[in-house]
């Protein structure tokens, strides 16, 4: 039997990944690598949707890379390469905008909260768009399925939208993808503010775990995390929200039930519970922080691995893209 395949990607926005990301997605990415033909790309085409400094772009972009790799996703197996490497995805954008309604693309959440904080002068017309771009990421590979967060639930419904329209109008053309939902029991927040998702652009850093941050600093991150004065190591969201996401680090990581690990403290101060999720943390971190690291020394062997995986992609794309312009009918070249 054939495998299903699978898309999602994360945009380069900072130098490194933070454990939200690693917990949220690439370990999921990792363990479907093998059921799913997998595609995983790093949206550099969506971080332009606000401001960037290019050469700071370019490097965030081979970061993100690399630490996919680092993470288990294998450039061999999964193809994981660059958005902006494959054309079509540009190209296919502009045609699903033609059958997007403007009130469709302006339901979007994620867009009306973004433009409501920067304001209408400061959002690019790009950031407004964007949901018809990550359309055409998952449609031009006939993606079965899509794992993504909660927050990106909308943009896949209007990817299906897009899809079945297209269908209905030109023939049948593209894959119908589902949505997977990350699990809430997935979703990590901030050590300083564990009301907030653990978030790439966080303003204050002080309570992100980066993967690329050296084992000393992500242990005093850990060490200094916010708790509260009961004193017990206890999963309750609502009261306890710092303890709640540190036993979900633990769980994530350790692969151990939260109930478990509350047993294990029982009796014993957060410093005790701190220590020991510091030492889950730091050797999972380790290994994939050197890898990452090694990849970086080396970026011309990441950029080959890269173009060999978006020649991969490259191949679906345009065929995909070509059948797109001729249902649509615009006149091939002679
Ligand atoms: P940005 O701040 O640039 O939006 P982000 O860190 O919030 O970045 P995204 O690039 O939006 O992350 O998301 C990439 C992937 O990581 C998505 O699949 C998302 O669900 C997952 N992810 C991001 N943050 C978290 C988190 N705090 N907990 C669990 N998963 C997360
Ligand atoms: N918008 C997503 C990133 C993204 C994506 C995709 C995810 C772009 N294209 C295609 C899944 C499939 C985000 O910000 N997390």
């Amino acid at each position: 039997m054939t495998k299903q395949r699978l898309y999602s990607g994360m945009q380069p926005s900072a130098d490194s990944l933070q454990i939200g990301n690693y917990i949220g997605a690439l370990l999921q990415w990792r363990g479907m690598q093998e059921e799913y033909d997998a595609f995983f790309s790093v949206v550099d085409l969506h971080a332009i949707t606000v401001a960037q400094d290019p050469e700071h772009l370019r490097e965030k972009t081979r970061r993100t890379a690399a630490q996919y790799i680092a993470a288990g996703i294998e450039p061999s197996r999964s193809t994981l390469y660059v958005q902006s490497h494959v054309r079509a995805h540009a190209e296919l954008a502009w045609i699903l905008s033609t059958i997007t309604g403007f009130g469709e693309a302006g339901r979007m959440t994620q867009f009306k909260d973004k433009s409501q904080k920067q304001g209408a002068d400061a959002t690019s017309v790009g950031l407004f768009t964007y949901p018809i771009l990550m359309a055409a990421d998952i449609l031009l590979y006939q993606t079965d399925v899509v794992p993504v967060g909660d927050d990106q639930k909308q943009h896949v419904e209007l990817t299906r939208d897009l899809a079945e329209r297209f269908n209905s109008r030109f023939g049948d053309t593209f894959v119908v993808p589902k949505p997977v939902i990350q699990a809430e029991t997935a979703r990590i927040y901030d050590l300083q503010d564990p009301t907030s998702k653990m978030s790439k652009s966080a303003e204050s850093h002080a309570g992100v775990l980066w993967l690329l941050d050296e084992p000393s600093v992500t242990a005093k991150k850990i060490m200094r995390a916010v708790t509260d004065s009961e004193g017990s190591v206890r999963y309750d969201r609502s009261e306890k929200p710092g303890v709640s996401n540190l036993l979900t680090i633990y769980s994530a990581l350790s692969g151990r039930p939260i109930a478990e690990i509350e047993d294990e403290y029982a009796g014993r101060g957060y410093g005790d519970f701190k220590k020991g999720l510091r030492d889950v943390v730091v050797s999972e971190f380790e290994p994939v922080r050197a890898r990452a690291l090694e990849l970086l020394d080396d970026p011309a062997e990441l950029d080959r691995l890269l173009a060999v995986n978006a020649d991969r992609a490259a191949e679906i794309a345009d065929a995909t893209l070509a059948t797109v312009y001729e249902r649509v009918g615009l006149l091939r070249r002679g």
